[in-house]
């Protein structure tokens, strides 16, 4: 299934005298205590290529774990033929690897959203990849396994109360390069929010699967049976005809945001109009159409190739032909042919409304007018 890397030079505690809950012993406490958002700025607001860590929004479902660095390990174990654990000092002389990716969070798993949710940024992870991890533990070479990942934190979450937060992923995923178990951001040791001292990273896929205050990876044939998998994060399957069907929140569908021109911008009347903005999704953007005042025609923005898992810029220029308010409108194309919805789903078309001031009566210099 996949390469023997064979035994890694440190010491590990092999077998099975660590596949107790042991590891939770590295948790401290929980504070503070609940369900914690902080928002990221407006999307006109978000400039930068790289999302610095205070633009970054934050989510936390049941409070902030507080670890114990120094007592940290992670358990790998399950249908794997060598489980075994690692304190922190062990990962961090593993092979590692920085990705740089989107980051977005699903939005509210009580009310599924049906418009645009902005919480994204841009950001450069550093940590050994999953598939290193499992090359050591060996999955049982099998079809349809999951990864299953623990965090230390617990508490209640929409009145239900969880004694961690544990999500899953398929074997496949798992295997990908890009999945990381990362201990920094942008450079930085991950702080307390952000999942420090170690967290999982699933470049392309939601948020919520990136498992913060990781403590325990473990490969099951059934998907996890926690809260965070169950009851949330699954969402009617949009090719599912009699809308009944599920499907978990794991890959993220092709989305866009307009940066420039600003919400309300004006311009001169007659003017050509330079915008940009930022595509992103599970898999690469391929094309950004842009259109104006939900005209029936759409026109090609130019989008730069995707690099790892990063956000895509892309530009355009489209002419305001008189005075007036006007809407533009952009919207994102994969590489399989997924396309942004003009409403109602969460990843439906941006708009940004702006306004073009009205000619002076002799007005073909170009002058600004007052
Ligand atoms: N252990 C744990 N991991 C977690 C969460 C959590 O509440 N607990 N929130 C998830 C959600 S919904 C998102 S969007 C991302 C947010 O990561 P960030 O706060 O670093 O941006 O972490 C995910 N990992
Ligand atoms: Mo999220």
């Amino acid at each position: 299934m996949m390469a023997d890397v064979g035994l890694p030079p440190i010491q590990f505690s092999y077998g099975g005298d660590d596949i107790s809950d042991s590891e939770r012993n590295a948790l401290v406490d929980i504070q503070p205590k609940g369900f914690f958002i902080r928002p990221p700025p407006e999307p006109h607001e978000l400039c930068e290529d790289l999302t610095s860590d205070a633009d970054l929004f934050q989510t936390i479902h049941m409070g902030t774990a507080v670890v114990d660095a120094s007592r940290w390990k992670l358990v790998l174990n399950g249908l794997v033929e060598r489980p075994f654990s690692i304190n922190l000092t062990q990962l961090r002389q593993m092979p590692f690897k920085s990705v740089t990716s989107f980051h977005e969070c699903y939005g509210s798993p009580l009310t599924p959203p049906t418009k645009n949710v902005w919480r994204i940024g841009n950001v450069t992870w550093t940590g050994v990849p999953l598939l290193y991890l499992l090359s050591i533990a060996r999955p049982h070479p099998r079809l349809g396994l999951f990864v299953w990942s623990d965090g230390l934190d617990s508490g209640i979450f929409a009145g239900v109360s969880a004694d961690r937060y544990q999500k899953d992923l398929p074997i496949e995923k798992a295997l990908t390069p890009e999945v990381l178990v990362a201990y920094e951001m942008n450079g930085q040791p991950l702080n307390k929010k952000r999942g420090g001292p170690v967290r999982l990273v699933v470049p392309g896929w939601f948020g919520t699967n990136s498992t913060k205050w990781l403590s325990r990876l473990s490969v099951q044939e059934t998907r996890a049976q926690g809260v965070f998998t169950t009851t949330f994060y699954n969402e009617l399957d949009p090719i599912s005809l009699e809308g009944v069907r599920t499907r978990a929140v794991w890959e993220v569908q092709p989305n866009s945001m307009i940066v420039r021109p600003r919400p309300q911008e004006i311009f001169r009347c007659s003017s050509y109009i330079e915008g940009w903005g930022r595509a992103w999704g599970a898999d690469e953007i391929v094309q950004v159409e842009i259109r104006l005042d939900n005209g029936d025609s759409w026109s090609e923005a130019s989008v730069a190739r995707r690099r790892q898992f990063e956000w895509q810029l892309f530009s355009f220029r489209v002419l305001i032909p008189q005075a007036g308010s006007y809407y533009i409108q952009a919207r994102a194309t994969d590489r399989r042919g997924a396309r942004q919805p003009l409403m109602g789903s969460r990843n439906h078309v941006p708009t940004v409304q702006i306004l073009a001031q009205s000619c002076p009566p002799t007005a073909d210099t170009g002058e600004e007018v007052t």
